[in-house]
């Protein structure tokens, strides 16, 4: 059994986060995680207070077990969402796309456990001072919106800047990244791609069949002109984003109005033209759907073995 201080702190059976995933990370996905004994995480994204609360308390139907929410910080609803996590004293909060900083005394005074997302040092720094539980150290590889720096370099300049545990995202999808990303200093892992095919993921089949199907090759990553880098897989609403990303008479406006609504297309409609398929470039190593269960004991498995041979590996 893989022993981590993340499962200790939390109160969950193995150190693996299902990623917050704007659209997809719905109750029926967080609370099979949560009962299958990882730590599920329902987006914020892209509910308002009022939605949020309704899904928080369709998981607490489901499940007893800790679960979290995560906060996208541009989101246009944050403020009446970081409230519903206080009156809701949800276990935990992650964050994303931003700097957490104006929630998270209020949120750690509600007796909320603080977990961001970072994508510096700078920031995992600021954030622990400020009383953070840990940090996801999550690196570029990942699908959606991204920093600059790559999981392999992060996590352990990361895990030395700081005196909390780290959770390590980006590029993990199987017991071989979740034993490197311990390798690297962290205390547990984030997966998001992986969670895509879940059974119990309420995405459009489509959407799964493209993941299923994708390779090494198969993801790209527009967005860096409006200053939010995104990645997804190539498919014609990509190739035609990227070509007015490249078009300077195209202005900023129009280009961040032609991805708005992208993501939605994807997940509810499996529209393959118009829709941002956000995923991680290790949908290459997803091969087929399972089940919550089966996704988290193959991966504590596979990674638990790797570990105890490495331990073998020097005399
Ligand atoms: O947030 C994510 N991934 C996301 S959010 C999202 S919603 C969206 N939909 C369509 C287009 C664009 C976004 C889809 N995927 N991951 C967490 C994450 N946070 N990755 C990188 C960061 C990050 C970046 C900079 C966190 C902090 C940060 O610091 C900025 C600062 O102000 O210091």
């Amino acid at each position: 059994m893989i022993k981590s201080v993340i499962c200790d702190l939390l109160g969950i059976r193995y150190p693996v986060f299902q990623g917050g995933m704007a659209w997809v990370a719905d109750a029926d996905l967080a609370a099979a995680v949560s009962e299958s004994g990882g730590l599920g995480i329902i987006a914020g994204m892209n509910m308002n207070g009022e939605q949020l609360r309704a899904e928080i308390k369709k998981l607490r139907e489901k499940t007893d077990r800790p679960f979290g929410v995560n906060v996208m910080l541009m989101s246009p609803f944050v403020a009446e969402v970081a409230e519903v996590i206080v009156e809701e004293t949800v276990p935990v909060v992650t964050t994303g796309a931003g700097n957490p900083l104006t929630y998270i005394k209020k949120w750690i005074d509600a007796g909320v456990k603080v977990i961001p997302v970072v994508a510096s040092v700078s920031l995992a720094k600021m954030v622990a001072k400020r009383g953070a539980t840990a940090v996801i150290a999550e690196g570029g590889e990942s699908g959606g919106h991204i920093g600059e720096a790559h999981t392999m370099p992060l996590v352990p300049q990361v895990a030395d800047a700081v005196d909390i545990p780290v959770i390590a995202a980006g590029g993990i999808a199987d017991g071989r990244g979740m034993a490197a990303a311990f390798m690297l200093g962290a205390e547990g892992v984030q997966l998001g791609t992986r969670f895509l095919v879940a059974k119990e993921c309420n995405i459009h089949q489509r959407y799964k069949d493209e993941v299923i199907k994708a390779g090494d090759m198969a993801t790209v990553v527009n967005g860096r002109r409006i200053g939010h880098p995104a990645r997804a897989l190539k498919n014609p609403f990509t190739k035609l984003f990227s070509a007015r990303e490249n078009d300077l008479t195209v202005d900023d406006e129009e280009l961040t109005a032609f991805g708005t609504g992208a993501l939605k297309k994807a997940v509810k409609d499996g529209d393959w033209e118009n829709g941002s398929f956000l995923c991680g470039q290790v949908a290459g190593l997803v091969k087929k759907e399972q089940s919550c269960q089966e996704i988290l004991e193959e991966l504590v498995l596979e990674a638990e073995a790797l570990l105890k041979r490495a331990a073998t590996r020097c005399e």
